[in-house]
């Protein structure tokens, strides 16, 4: 267990090297110089455990260890590598460096899958440059189309194409992946709040994953200059996009059940203190664990934007993300809870309030995904710490249950057995 806690924080503090904020968290935007790097030590490590690497026309990394079975679906084990700005090093990484432990499991110990093993390593989650987010996966699953992932741009109008070709990266390779080659798809998390450190507990097994949806409002007035124009001649954005969003947490708090409502970004034009605004972008990120709770609050928003359509004041909001509420596979949270058991791994039920990669697979394969505990329950911001002792103890537990899904047949999973005596 300690070499496998080592190798943990190795990848953990080589993978966090590559910000463009260093000493302020992590900040590695997709198709970045920093998305580049990490990439090329993400694939340096696939290959150090023979596994064959490829990329898709979206850049998601992908690590293979064929099966003896041959055009048999794959179990695919990963996370994405893309951070918020200044977040953590851990959201992402986690799951990534989890499964590449895994396949290194699967190499020393030289096991021979029926179904194969791939590692993979997914682009965009956060949608922090291009929006949205869950890009990678929603690319690979069918979600997001051709098109669509083409018109994205970031805050500067470069193309994700564009951006792809920047660092290397080919867009014409293969984009949507059939589910017929997917057999199911494993996550490790942190758990990005509290209650898992709360209940001292190390594994939390998920049961469900929260809705969400993210709307781009955009307020348009009229610039003007800040001492010439009399106040009640001016349709000042910044003025009515205020009054609007103090307005809106009302409406989660209202709809209750557990219903969150967040602006985390806005963006003031032209940005001059002297000049009255002519247009503001803000984000509405709403999330409830029933989708009717996320439908209600979607339509009080549109109701408070109409409400607001006042002089020289006009108002549009686009829907840039929307996924329902998912329940995890029946059969693979019952695999988590028995090799738990097994491994004498202490563990509890939890539900995500995050949006994660593995909602998106959930739609096309069996899904199974465990949480570890986060410091404090603090996630995106630099402060983001989780304990490599407790993201060994989910390689432990992925590793039997890699083992059972991809049908190894030799060294069958004991009673108790530990990793130290296994690897
Ligand atoms: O926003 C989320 O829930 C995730 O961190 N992308
Ligand atoms: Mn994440
Ligand atoms: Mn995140």
């Amino acid at each position: 267990m300690n070499e496998l806690k080592e190798r943990i924080t190795h990848h953990i503090e080589e993978l966090s090297k590559y910000t463009a904020t260093p000493g302020y968290g992590t900040t590695r935007l997709s198709y970045s110089q920093e998305d580049l790097k990490a990439r090329n030590y993400l694939k340096e490590q696939m290959e150090a455990s023979g596994l064959t690497v490829r990329e898709d026309g979206f850049g998601n990394i992908f690590g293979k260890l064929e099966g003896t079975v041959k055009d048999t679906p794959s179990i695919l084990i990963g996370s994405h590598f893309d951070s918020v700005p200044n977040g953590g090093a851990y959201d992402g990484p986690a799951g990534v460096v989890a499964a590449l432990e895994v396949a290194q499991l699967f190499h020393k110990k030289q096991l021979k899958p029926k179904y194969p093993l791939e590692v993979v390593a997914l682009v965009e989650e956060e949608g922090s440059r291009f929006g949205g987010g869950l890009m990678g996966s929603r690319g690979m699953t069918g979600l997001l189309s051709e098109e669509e992932f083409k018109s994205l741009t970031d805050k500067d109008g470069i193309s994700t194409i564009e951006a792809m070709k920047k660092i290397g990266l080919d867009p014409s390779l293969p984009k949507k992946r059939d589910r017929e080659t997917i057999k199911a798809f494993l996550e490790l998390h942190i758990e990005q709040g509290p209650i898992l450190e709360e209940k001292n507990i190390p594994i939390g097994v998920v049961e469900a994953i929260v809705g969400l949806t993210q709307y781009k409002v955009t307020v348009e007035g009229q610039a003007g200059h800040a001492g010439t124009t009399p106040m009640d001649r001016r349709a000042d954005a910044l003025f009515a996009a205020s009054k609007i969003i103090c307005q809106l947490p009302e409406l989660a708090i209202k709809e209750g059940n557990g219903t969150v409502l967040t602006v985390g970004r806005l963006n003031v034009y032209p940005n001059g203190a002297n000049v009255i605004p002519d247009k503001v972008e803000f984000t509405v990120d709403i999330r409830s664990g029933k989708e009717e709770h996320v439908q209600n609050v979607i339509s009080n928003l549109k109701k408070t934007l109409e409400n607001h359509n006042e002089y020289g004041i006009e108002i549009t909001a686009e829907q840039c993300l929307y996924i329902q509420p998912k329940a995890l596979d029946q059969g693979v949270r019952t695999l988590f809870k028995e090799i738990s058991n097994e491994l004498g791994v202490p563990y509890c039920s939890i539900n995500s309030g995050a949006g994660h990669d593995a909602m998106v697979f959930s739609d096309v394969t069996e899904v199974g995904m465990l949480f570890i505990p986060s410091k404090a329950g603090l996630s995106h911001c630099p402060e983001e710490w989780s304990d490599a002792g407790h993201i060994a103890q989910a390689v432990e537990i992925f590793f039997e249950a890699a083992k059972k899904l991809t049908e190894v047949e030799r060294d069958a999973p004991s009673k108790n057995k530990r990793l130290n005596q296994s690897v």
